[in-house]
Parts: structure tokens; sequence; C-alpha cells
């Protein structure tokens, strides 16, 4: 038979050994995090991210994209993201294996924090992209036409504004539509590279990559002529789903 008081206070004494360990422990971790946020070195392995298959067969987008270009794009470019990444947090591995000195370990995780940010939301934002394109008339729902009378006027003023910012993205980019659940607004955003002109907690509904190796091959220079083609192709039914998703998310303030 279990004694109850026996086993309460040993229950008790027990607990009052925990907290004190874990006070101890609070103590000693207090002492080591001292201003000098000195660490020992950790041994840490980074899980090794794989490039998705594309959703489609390479040929799908024809005549808008050739195959050659789809290919090239998913098997080459997003494939060096996903690689990018990897070798980035195999990089901090090291870094935290190896103890450099805080001249040496600082600049290497400076650059490798912006090379993260940098291939991350590369290979992200094309896994979105092969999404919302390849349409094949699909139109936006009931709901998100709403929105975008509400927000631009008319679909067909969104789709100009859209056009416009996104032919002239310098160099690089993509043209994007997010939804900011602070706001309750769709806006469009000239994102630069993969990782810059941003907005926080946004809900990315529509994104079109504008790099040259996007659209080069068959369309050398004439950007223009690439976008007005693949913005008849979007998929909106994939839009429309993260518009939903979007309305969704909880606002991590409130302007009003
Ligand atoms: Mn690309």
């Amino acid at each position: 038979m279990i004694d109850i008081k026996k086993s309460q206070g040993l229950m008790l004494t027990g607990g009052l050994l925990l907290g004190i360990g874990a006070l101890k422990k609070y103590q000693v971790s207090k002492k080591g995090s001292s201003n000098s946020l000195e660490a020992k070195p950790v041994k840490t392995k980074s899980y090794r991210y794989k490039l998705p298959k594309l959703p489609y067969d390479f040929k799908a987008l024809e005549p808008i994209v050739s195959a050659k270009t789809m290919e090239t794009h998913h098997n080459k470019h997003e494939e060096a993201y996903v690689n990018g990444m990897n070798q980035g947090f195999e990089s901090l591995d090291r870094v935290r294996i190896k103890n450099y000195n805080i001249y040496a370990r600082q600049g290497m995780r400076y650059s490798l924090a912006r090379n993260n940010a940098f291939n991350i939301s590369g290979a992200i934002l094309h896994e979105l992209f092969w999404r919302n394109i390849n349409g094949k008339g699909t139109k936006p729902s009931a709901e998100l036409l709403q929105q975008i009378d509400r927000d631009f006027g008319s679909l067909d003023m969104f789709m100009q504004e859209f056009f416009d910012v996104s032919k002239k993205i310098e160099g690089s980019g993509w043209g994007a539509l997010v939804y900011s659940p602070e706001l309750c607004k769709l806006v469009i955003l000239p994102i630069q590279n993969h990782e810059d002109n941003w907005i926080p907690n946004s809900e990315v509904l529509l994104v079109i990559d504008v790099w040259e190796h996007a659209y080069y091959l068959d369309y050398q220079n004439r950007r223009g002529d690439y976008l007005k083609k693949l913005m008849n192709d979007i998929n909106w039914n994939e839009v429309s789903n993260r518009y939903a998703k979007g309305l969704k998310r909880y606002p991590t303030v409130n302007f009003k």
C-alpha cells in the first residue's frame, strides 16, 4: 500500500530539490552569461533541406515560358538557393564548434546571416512562384475580388499597377502582392533580389520572378512582354486560397 502522506512528502522534497537544482543552474547560467558573452564550443548538425519537385511538367507553361527555361530555372537556379541555405547552416555549425575569436566569428556570422536571408527567401519565393502561375483561365474568388476592388478600384487597375511595379524593378527581383493583416489591406511590393522590401507578417499571395534567368532565353531584354504573358496565366485559385489564409493571420498590432 502506498503511504499517501509519505509519498506527498517525497514529492514535496523532490520538488524542492528540483527547485534548488533549477535555481543553481540559473545562477550558473547567469554567471556564465556575463558581459563577455563567451560560450563554450558546441556541436550542432543542421538538417539538409531538399529541392522540392516542380509541381508540373517543364513543358506546362509553353509557349509562355519554354521547357528549357523552366528546367534551368528549377534544376539549376532554385537548386543553388537550396544548396546555399544548406551550406549556410553547415557553416554556422562549423563556427560553433571551432570557437573562433570574436573578430573572426562576428564577421563570419554576419555574412552567413545575410546569405541565409538571401538563399532562404530565394528558395521559398520560387516555390510560391511555381504554384501561383500556370492558372489556365482561373479567376479570383468573390472575396478576393471584393478586396481588390476596395484596395485598387478594379482588377484591371490592380493588373496595371502590378505590371508597372514589376517592370520597373532595377536589376533582379520579384513583383509581389501581399496581404497585411495589420492594415487589412493588399499591397504591391517591388522585392529586390529575394530579401529586400518586405512587410513583416504579410501573407504572400502572388509573386512573379523578374530576374533575367526567368525570361532571358525566351524574351531576351523584353521583360514587359514576358510579364504581360505570364500575368495572363496567374493561378487565381492558389492566390485566392492564400488570401483566405491571410485573413486568418493574426495581426501583431492594430493601427485603427
Ligand atoms: Mn528565379
